[in-house]
């Protein structure tokens, strides 16, 4: 066994002379947070890349997705996904909202449209899907079904940072899109995160929001928190933004790796590449079916010997967790219980090497059948 560990992802981070170059003025500046220079420059430089009028900035994802149910002044049933991270529910549930678990599709374990309309009613205000792993939710089918209920669409696109469909980014669907900018992540900040928005109305109440409610130096209107990204999380940005579509394309090379690799071996279910969607490569999930001979579990404790640190993202569902279980039944959504109890994300990050890649597919396929 070798001592070398090989993670689920490893964060990416701009050339050291390039970050210096991009912090120094704020040793002139003395302007560490607060909305300074770098935090307008990142914002600017995020409408531009994902074409889009309205952006926000936060501390982290999970603030951002608080503070845009916050500001859009929501009250009651959200129907979301089980099949996520904790933050797309405890946001919910923090928020005074009362989440409504839908299931997922097969094919790409997005929110699957067709197990919505039934769940609606009238206490229903918002429909939060996720665009779990990059994989476009079917936006379309989405935004009719809140048309024609009048309920507002707020995407948890964690994942989905970088993703086209057909040149049109992620962030342009539904009223608002929620970005985490976390060190694991395809494009980070350190921490830190975005709302992308419709309405631009929006821009002063999550502006205001994320600073205590202030909105003028004698004038504070509401009970807001302090969710603000500081200079050094922005710079890291600014700089992490100039590489990113070099990161993406590498990571493509590592996912097209696993995929010729793994793709028609008995028992293993990788996710399809979506029709005109340029992707991310955030994660690369595979669901070890019963044909494949070893469960999902022997797969990954064989991988964790061989100092591959996979990961179950996402198990336990978020229906099953201890502060929910009780209150909430995952039989009721039964293919998100069926693929969290069978998926393992392999390692995915710009610098991974082939022969990692190569190690880690031939670890697994040495625990199935064929
Ligand atoms: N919605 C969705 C769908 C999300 O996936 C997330 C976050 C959110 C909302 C909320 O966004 P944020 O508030 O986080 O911006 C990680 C991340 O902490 C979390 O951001 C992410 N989702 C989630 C899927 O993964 P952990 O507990 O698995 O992270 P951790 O510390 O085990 O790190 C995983 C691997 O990443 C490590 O094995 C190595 C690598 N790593 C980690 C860190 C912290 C690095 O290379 N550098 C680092 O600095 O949750």
């Amino acid at each position: 066994m070798n001592d070398r560990k090989i993670l689920v992802t490893r964060s990416s981070m701009p050339p050291l002379e390039e970050y210096v170059e991009e912090i120094a003025p704020i040793w002139e500046s003395h302007w560490l947070t607060n909305m300074g220079a770098e935090h307008r420059q990142l914002e600017s430089d995020l409408k531009r890349y994902l074409g889009v009028e309205n952006v926000a900035l936060f501390v982290n994802g999970h603030s951002a997705l608080e503070c845009v149910l916050e500001a859009m002044g929501l009250r009651g049933k959200v129907i979301t996904t089980p099949y996520s991270f904790a933050s797309t529910t405890h946001a919910i549930v923090r928020k005074g909202l009362t989440p409504v678990f839908a299931d997922i599709k097969p094919d790409d374990y997005t929110l699957d449209p067709e197990r919505i309309e039934s769940l609606v009613d009238e206490e229903t205000c918002a429909i939060l899907p996720v665009h779990v792993y990059g994989n476009l939710c079917d936006v379309e089918a989405i935004q009719d079904i809140a048309d024609r209920h009048g309920l507002k669409v707020i995407y948890d696109a964690a994942h989905a940072f970088g993703v086209r469909r057909d040149g049109v980014s992620a962030a342009a669907y539904g009223d608002a899109s929620m970005f985490s900018f976390h060190a694991t992540k395809v494009f980070n900040t350190i921490e830190g995160g975005a709302v992308c928005f419709r309405d631009p109305r929006l821009k002063d109440r999550l502006d205001q929001w994320k600073n205590f409610g202030i909105t003028g130096e004698e004038t504070v209107e509401f009970v807001g928190g302090n969710a603000k990204m500081n200079e050094f999380c922005a710079a890291m940005g600014i700089c992490n933004l100039r590489h990113l579509d070099e990161e993406i394309a590498k990571r493509r090379l590592v996912a097209e790796r696993y995929r010729s690799r793994l793709e028609g071996r008995a028992g293993i279910k990788l996710c399809l590449p979506q029709p005109g969607v340029a992707q991310n490569y955030a994660y690369f999930p595979v669901v070890f079916e019963d044909s494949f001979g070893a469960t999902r579990d022997e797969v990954f404790d064989s991988l964790g010997r061989r100092g591959v640190f996979a990961r179950k993202y996402f198990f336990p569902l978020i229906s099953d967790y201890d502060c929910y279980k009780d209150r909430f039944d995952s039989s009721e959504t039964p293919v998100a219980r069926e693929i969290a109890s069978r998926v393992l994300t392999l390692p995915m990050f710009a610098d991974l090497d082939m022969s990692d890649v190569d190690m880690i597919c031939s670890t697994i396929l040495a625990q199935g059948r064929s």
